[in-house]
């Protein structure tokens, strides 16, 4: 807590000094765009405990307990077996098309047998759905006649323990559940370079061509290339957030708040929309094609990973069309109180109404949504986006500056102009930027998966991760507290994504490394280093180590946890623009090596396992330096014990007997087992 309190002060002292300067938006480098903003040191949280933390209510640190409604067991049907070709059964037991659309059920010796997944202690009706087109009830069971007066199976209910804890109800068979995400940011420009005709020079760009400012000729094609050869499967992941499609301007820009150095488009911030007609859709042509988009999403779907697509919707650049045609669908560069509206200069980054129409530079136009054609028209070409391409979801872009109005238009056309038409219908998911730290209700007010956002990336969790289990200043048992009044925080149905590394961040191999580079700031840290003097990979295994716990913590907790590009191997880098290096894809190290292969083996284990990412959480033990903790849902229960300290450490509490221990895959016996140091292990009773 005291660490944290003292960041802001620290920060402010160096900005006193004029060593650092402030972005003026979470992009640490003000190179391009948007992305909300950094802390303000004035508004620094001091931390856990105590009122006035900031953190929203719910900050007790008790263990989480599933509300009952929300709590499921498994139950096995059958059905006497006779001549039927096949059986499904279906019925209210959760989910919007459950008795549309039900479950197959396995024929087994004289009985068609199927688990399914109902809810707590409620009774639950069912039918069975025979040879595909009779409906029949199985009069050896107990019967009820419903209001309309069809004779249905009734199963009184059933409690089990552990039970399972389903936040949005059992879905329907082919529908995704966004528990089971993990995703992978693909920044498109600096992760694979399929096709070097189509590289970009944009002249005037600080550094020239393939400067770190500049286009450096990552594309849609290497993408692809890189889905085929099962990179990602491979990896684990199972949903690629894409950098933004839309063409952007092909011009140069100086950065945003008082950096002078010449940026392009590379970043995909610059949304250009020169058409009036939103399903003509424009795509960014240093990546390629239209076509090389839509490809890149059928690769993805034929290898069974999900694709979300960054959509910045705060501002269009300057030499828009639209804005050309448009300038009333868009706020004026005017405060109405003598000076300009851009963002931190003579609009506030913070306070209503600048926020929502700030221009985070002086060529970036602030879309007025208030406006219901200006609305109408991005809704509509994000819905194209969605229509003509076939993508998963949206990352939103820098959302606390966007008009409510847009989401929610949006998240309704969704549903009806493209929800609709799937058998059975997905849940189109949308996970926004609030950058935040500290204000859990900023990003509590615009997730709502029926109406808004389905979750946020959770920043304020980031916080405490990072200073935790890599920097070390703040204590497991805090990083607990703070997860046990985190965990549904944002809703029973929303879902989170957790993350150690982003684009806006300096590279978090550095805060894992025995010597800090920068402080323990979250963002702006590192920003010195981005043009010159920039970081090299540390060159011992422990900040590796560090990482992996990180990423240990994130994959046995629930919530899509994002990998971003490259933090896999630990690529190094400073503040944005240094961030953002060219995916290194030879020549890894033995640290970079082992680094990778323990995210697989963290990944092949949360797939493996529903209870780390569907399960409830118990706290076994917590002190300074190790948390030992249970997942659990009905059928499966893990133990996770993660050690951050630079020694061994006893895990208590575990299973007094034999168990397997997956990361290493060998033996141990409870109820006390040796962690090493700066390590997680994760045991199952044999
Ligand atoms: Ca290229
Ligand atoms: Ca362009």
């Amino acid at each position: 807590m005291i660490t944290r309190a003292r960041t802001p002060l620290l920060l402010a002292a160096l900005l006193a000094l004029g060593a650092v300067s402030l972005p003026a938006c979470g992009d640490a480098t003000p190179s391009n765009k948007d992305f909300g903003q950094p802390p303000d040191p004035n508004k620094f949280n001091p931390g856990l405990g105590g009122g006035g933390d900031g953190y929203g209510s719910g900050n007790s640190g008790a263990p989480f307990v599933c509300p009952d409604e929300l709590r499921t067991c498994t139950h096995d049907f059958t059905y006497p077996a006779k001549t039927e070709t096949s059986v499904e059964i279906r019925g209210d037991f959760g989910g919007p098309d459950t008795w549309q659309t039900g479950v197959a059920m396995k024929k087994e010796g004289a009985l068609w047998k199927a688990t399914v997944t109902v809810p707590f202690g409620k009774p639950v009706a069912y039918k069975f759905f025979v040879n595909g087109t009779t409906w029949l009830h199985d009069p050896g069971q107990p019967t009820e006649v419903d209001s309309n007066g069809n004779t249905n199976n009734v199963f009184a209910g059933k409690k089990c323990e552990p039970s399972g804890c389903s936040e949005q109800g059992a879905l329907p068979p082919g529908v995704f559940d966004w528990r089971d995400a993990t995703i992978y940011f693909v920044f498109v420009d600096r992760f694979a370079n399929g096709s070097p005709a189509n590289d970009c020079n944009i002249s005037g760009v600080s550094g020239g061509n393939k400067s770190i400012a500049n286009y450096q000729g990552g594309d849609w094609a290497g993408v692809t290339q890189k889905i085929n050869e099962g990179y990602f499967n491979d990896l684990g992941v199972n949903t690629l957030w894409v950098t933004v499609p839309l063409e952007n301007a092909d011009v140069g820009g100086v950065g945003v708040g008082g950096d002078n150095h010449t940026y392009s488009g590379y970043h995909g911030y610059w949304p250009k929309l020169d058409s009036d007609n939103p399903a003509a859709l424009a795509s960014e042509k240093c990546f390629g094609s239209l076509q090389d988009v839509k490809d890149m999403v059928t690769a993805a779907h034929a290898k069974g990973l999900k694709v979300l697509y960054d959509y910045a919707m705060v501002h269009a650049h300057a030499t828009s069309g639209v804005f050309a045609n448009h300038a009333d669908w868009f706020w004026p560069n005017n405060n109405g109180r003598g000076g300009n509206c851009v963002c931190g200069e003579g609009c506030s980054w913070d306070a209503l109404p600048d926020r929502e129409r700030c221009w985070f530079t002086g060529y970036l136009p602030h879309w007025n949504f208030t406006n219901a054609a200006a609305r109408n028209y991005s809704v509509s070409n994000a819905v194209e986006w969605v229509k003509q391409t076939g993508v998963d979801g949206f990352r939103a872009d820098a959302i606390k500056h966007v008009d409510i109005s847009w989401l929610t238009d949006l998240r309704a056309r969704i549903k009806s102009d493209v929800l609709a038409a799937q058998k059975p219908p997905q849940r189109f998911y949308m996970v926004g930027e609030t950058y935040d730290f500290g204000n859990r209700d900023v990003l509590k007010a615009y997730i709502d998966p029926t109406t808004k956002l389905d979750g946020q990336f959770d920043f304020p969790l980031r916080r405490l991760a990072v200073e935790a289990v890599l920097m070390r200043t703040t204590k497991m048992s805090d990083l607990a507290a703070f997860m046990a009044s985190n965990d549904y925080f944002y809703g029973a149905s929303a879902v989170m994504s957790p993350f150690l590394g982003n684009h806006d961040l300096p590279r978090i191999i550095h805060l894992a490394a025995n010597t800090r580079l920068w402080g323990d700031d979250q963002g702006s840290g590192g920003k010195d280093r981005a043009w010159q003097n920039q970081p090299t990979i540390p060159k011992e295994r422990e900040a590796f180590e560090r990482l992996a716990n990180g990423f240990a913590l994130l994959f046995a907790n629930r919530g899509a946890p994002l990998v971003y590009y490259g933090d896999e191997i630990g690529l190094p880098g400073a503040g944005d623009p240094d961030n953002r290096r060219f995916m290194q894809w030879t020549g890894l190290d033995a640290n970079q090596t082992f680094l990778r292969d323990r995210v697989k083996k963290l990944l092949s284990i949360r797939n493996g396992h529903p209870a780390l990412r569907r399960g409830t959480r118990t706290t076994i033990q917590v002190d300074d330096d190790t948390w030992v903790f249970t997942r659990q849902t009905a059928g499966d229960t893990v133990y996770v014990a993660i050690n951050r300290s630079d020694s061994d450490k006893q895990a208590t509490g575990l299973p007094g007997k034999a168990l397997d221990e997956l990361v290493t895959g060998a033996g141990a016996t409870g109820p006390t087992v040796t962690i090493p140091a700066r390590q997680t292990r994760m045991f199952v009773a044999k």
